[in-house]
C-alpha cells in the first residue's frame, strides 16, 4: 500500500505531527506519517521512535495484541523508512516525554534499505568528508537540521529588518561579462559563443541601483574559484548585501550593527528549541560593537611580537591573535587603500588609508563594506591602478555621469554568520550541499 491509497489519503488528512502527541491526547486516536529513526526490540514490545517534520515520538507495538500482518509488518521494518502509523495516545510517566503512541497498524510508505551508508541517529560517528558524501541521510539527523533551520529564521529576521528599515530587495545577475572582486577567483563558463563569468559579489548592481532605489538589498548566491581549501572558504556562497544612497561608511555600519543584534534577538526570543537542540547558549550582543582602526589593530599584533609591514593585509594567524583579545563581535576599519576593491573611496586626510570596515566575530571575518567612490573620474582612475581596464566597465561607469550619490554598503557573508550563531567550526556544516575545491557532489 502507499500513500496513494485512499485511505492513506484519508487518514493523511487527520494527521497529528510528532511533536503534538501530548500527554492531554491520552486515549485519543492519532495518525502518524515519518520516518523510522529507531528501532527496539525486546521481543513482545517494539519500540520505534518516529521522526518527523516536528520532533520524535516513542511507538510502542505490543506484538502479541496486534494482528499477525501487523507484526510481519514491524518485524520487517527498517531505519529510515516512510511509515504511517495508526495508534493510540497513552500517557507513559517511564518514558522521557511522558506519552507514548501504542502501535496498532503500520503501512510502510517508501522503504529504506536495511543497511544505511549513514547512520542518522548519530549513535554511529561520521567525520565531515563521509557526513557530506551522504548529506540527505546527515541532513536527517535532528542536531544537523537545527542548523538549517536555524539558518531559515535567520533570513526571515534579516527580510523583516531590512523592509522595516525600508531598503528594496533587489535580484541582480549571476551571469555577467566582467570581474567585479578580482581576476583570478572568477569561474569561467561557456555562454553561447562568447565567454561569461558567474558573479562573485552584486558589487557594481547594487551601486548602481541606489540610484533608483536609495536603499537595496539582496540575498543571493556568488561564486568564487577559491584555491584555498581551509573551513571558511566554499566555491559557491550566499552574501547578504546592502547598499544606500547618501550614507558613508558610519551609517551602514550602524545597519550592520543592528541588523545583527536584531537576528540574535529573533533566535533568543523565538527559537530556545533550535539553539538547545544545537547546545548553543545564544546571547544578544550589545552595541555598539568595538571599533578599532586598521592601525590600532597593527600596534596590538606588534605588541604581541608579530612583525608586518603597514599596508600588509592580515593572515589567519594574526586574526587569531586578534580573536582572543576581542571574544564577539568587533570591527576593524581604515584599511590601507592598496589592500582594498577599486571601489572604496579614500579618506579625504590621508589616500593611503581608505574608508572601509570588515565585522569580525572572533577571528571570522564576517563582512567587509565601505563609504565607496562615487566620482566618475576617480573611480576611472582607481580602475586604472588595480591594472583592470576602464573599457571593461563602461556600463558602470557612464552610470557616475548620471547622478551619483555618496553611497556606501556592505556584504556578509550569510554561512559564516550562520557558523557564528550555531557555533559550527567548519563552514560546510552550514551549507545543505557544499561547494569546494574538491566538492562538486552530492
Ligand atoms: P568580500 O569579498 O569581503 O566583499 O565578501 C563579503 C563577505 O562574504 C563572505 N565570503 C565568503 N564566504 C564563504 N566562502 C567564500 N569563498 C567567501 N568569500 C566571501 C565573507 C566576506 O566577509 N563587494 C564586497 C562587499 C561590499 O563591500 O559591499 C565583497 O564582496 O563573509
Amino acid at each position: 500500500m502507499g500513500l496513494l491509497d485512499e485511505s492513506v489519503r484519508m487518514a493523511l488528512r487527520g494527521r497529528v505531527l510528532a511533536g503534538d502527541v501530548k500527554p492531554e491526547l491520552d486515549g485519543k486516536g492519532v495518525n502518524l506519517f515519518g520516518w523510522v529513526h529507531e528501532i527496539r526490540d525486546l521481543g513482545k514490545l517494539v519500540f520505534i521512535l518516529l521522526r518527523d517534520v516536528s520532533g520524535i515520538c516513542q511507538v510502542v507495538f505490543r506484538m502479541e495484541e496486534v494482528e499477525q500482518s501487523v507484526r510481519d509488518a514491524v518485524r520487517g521494518l527498517t531505519n529510515e523508512s516512510a511509515v504511517f502509523v495508526e495508534g493510540v495516545v497513552v500517557k507513559q510517566p517511564r518514558s522521557k516525554l511522558g506519552v507514548e503512541v501504542v502501535g496498532k497498524r503500520l503501512t510502510v510508505l517508501g522503504r529504506a534499505v536495511p543497511k544505511l551508508e549513514l547512520d542518522p541517529t548519530g549513535k554511529v560517528s561520521a567525520g565531515l568528508d563521509a557526513r557530506l558524501r551522504h548529506r540527505i541521510l546527515d541532513l536527517r539527523r535532528p542536531e544537523v537540521r537545527a542548523v538549517f533551520l536555524v539558518g531559515s529564521q535567520v533570513l526571515k529576521a534579516m527580510r523583516d529588518f531590512f523592509h522595516m528599515k525600508g531598503f528594496v530587495e533587489v535580484r541582480t545577475p549571476k551571469l555577467i561579462g566582467s570581474a567585479t572582486e578580482g581576476g583570478a577567483e572568477l569561474f569561467e563558463v561557456k555562454y553561447f559563443d562568447r565567454v561569461a563569468y558567474l558573479a562573485q559579489s552584486p558589487q557594481l548592481y547594487k551601486e548602481q541601483l541606489t540610484t533608483v532605489f536609495e536603499k537595496v538589498c539582496e540575498i543571493g548566491p556568488y561564486f568564487r574559484a577559491e584555491a584555498s581549501h581551509t573551513g571558511r572558504h566554499i566555491s559557491e556562497f550566499t552574501s547578504v548585501d546592502i547598499e544606500q544612497a547618501f550614507a558613508d561608511m558610519y551609517d551602514v555600519m550602524d545597519v550592520l550593527e543592528e541588523l545583527v543584534v536584531h537576528v540574535h534577538r529573533h533566535l533568543v526570543e523565538n527559537h530556545q528549541h533550535l539553539l538547545q537542540m544545537l547546545g548553543v547558549n545564544l546571547r544578544v550582543p550589545k552595541r555598539p560593537f568595538k571599533r578599532f582602526t586598521y592601525d590600532e589593530a597593527l600596534e596590538i599584533l606588534r605588541s604581541e611580537g608579530v612583525e608586518l609591514r603597514w599596508g600588509e593585509d592580515f593572515g589567519t594567524p594574526h586574526l587569531r591573535i586578534l580573536g582572543k583579545k576581542y571574544t564577539g563581535y568587533y570591527f576593524i576599519t581604515h584599511f590601507p587603500t592598496e589592500s582594498k576593491p577599486f571601489y572604496i573611496q579614500e579618506t579625504e586626510k590621508d589616500p593611503r588609508v581608505s574608508e572601509s570596515f570588515d565585522l569580525m566575530y572572533q577571528w571570522l571575518e564576517l563582512a567587509s563594506g565601505g563609504t565607496r567612490v562615487s566620482d566618475h573620474d576617480v573611480l576611472e582612475r582607481k580602475l586604472r591602478e588595480k591594472g583592470l581596464n576602464p573599457a571593461m566597465f563602461e556600463d558602470h561607469l557612464k552610470v557616475f555621469r548620471y547622478g551619483m550619490p555618496v553611497h556606501a554598503g556592505w556584504g556578509l557573508g550569510f554561512e559564516r554568520f550562520l557558523m557564528v550563531l550555531t557555533r559550527r567550526t567548519n563552514i560546510r556544516e552550514t551549507v545543505l550541499f557544499p561547494r569546494d575545491r574538491f566538492r562538486l557532489t552530492p
